[in-house]
């Protein structure tokens, strides 16, 4: 990514608030996902030599342990499973909104100006328009979104297959990530495999309408192997890379890999 993200319209009270409410809940996100691997408090504080009362030791711990799962979360993970689908008559309807601010603060996207930038490790680093995007195959997914937050939702998604438009763009398949920038200043990154998914898709459209603006609209990414955080709205930019491209959450301390 070449630009930095364009976030300034974002009150930075609000962004401080949203960031200060997600600490513990990132602790308690890694601490359950360790208890879930095997462990317990006890060995953690083994493992890292601290007193789990001691709270910044506990964090460092959290974090070697968090890096240390994504890379056994990347060498589980089955790139054919697919995960549950669901009927339409369970399809919620609209979806439910999540942002790291609130929706009174989403400022819609314009389809027409709007253009998907490539960068990176791409064979035709062309912009897309919407037209263009609209122009590929579609498919429709209803499956199950999750939020690191604790709830989640059946949506039904649809538009071109992820692998497919990688493929189209003559992306290096063998890369390490896909990292996204968003219109809100958000960015988000997720593995290759995990992009090559055939439940990975650029959706464009909810319940058999355009997206809603505060769902995405005109591009978001929507993936069934992966936590809501890891699905960017408002996408503007996509890169192709071997250099860990982190992201908005993954930079305050999520779990990077974040598989389902
Ligand atoms: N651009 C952008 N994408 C984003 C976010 C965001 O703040 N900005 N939040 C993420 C989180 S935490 C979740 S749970 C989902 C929510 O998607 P939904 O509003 O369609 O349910 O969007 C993800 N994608
Ligand atoms: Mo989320």
């Amino acid at each position: 990514m070449t630009k930095p993200p364009s976030a300034s319209r974002f009150r930075p009270a609000r962004r401080l608030a949203s960031l200060s409410d997600h600490g513990g809940l990132v602790a308690e996100i890694d601490r359950r996902r360790l208890l879930r691997g095997g462990f317990s408090l006890g060995a953690l504080a083994m493992l890292t030599g601290c007193d789990v009362t001691d709270n910044d030791a506990v964090q460092r711990g959290l974090r070697a342990v968090s890096r240390w799962n994504d890379r056994v979360q990347a060498a589980l993970f089955r790139p054919d499973k697919l995960a549950p689908t669901y009927d339409r008559a369970q399809v919620v309807k609209p979806p439910r909104f999540n942002a790291y601010y609130g929706i009174e603060d989403v400022e819609p996207v314009d389809g027409a100006a709007w253009r998907l930038e490539l960068a990176g490790l791409i064979g035709d680093r062309r912009p897309w328009t919407l037209r263009e995007i609209n122009a590929l195959p579609a498919q429709t997914w209803i499956y199950r979104h999750v939020c690191v937050e604790g709830w989640d939702y059946i949506g039904q998604w649809s538009g071109p297959n992820f692998r497919l438009f990688l493929e189209r763009i003559g992306a290096d398949l063998t890369a390490k990530y896909v990292a996204f920038r968003c219109a809100d200043g958000y960015t988000g990154s997720i593995d290759m495999p995990s992009a090559l998914h055939p439940q990975t898709i650029l959706a464009t459209g909810y319940a058999d309408e355009p997206i809603a603006d505060p769902f995405g609209y005109p591009l978001r990414l929507r993936t069934a192997v992966k936590l809501g955080f890891k699905n960017p709205k408002w996408i503007t930019a996509i890169e192709v890379t071997n250099s860990y491209p982190g992201g908005y959450w993954e930079d305050r301390g999520f779990n990077w890999f974040s598989g389902l």
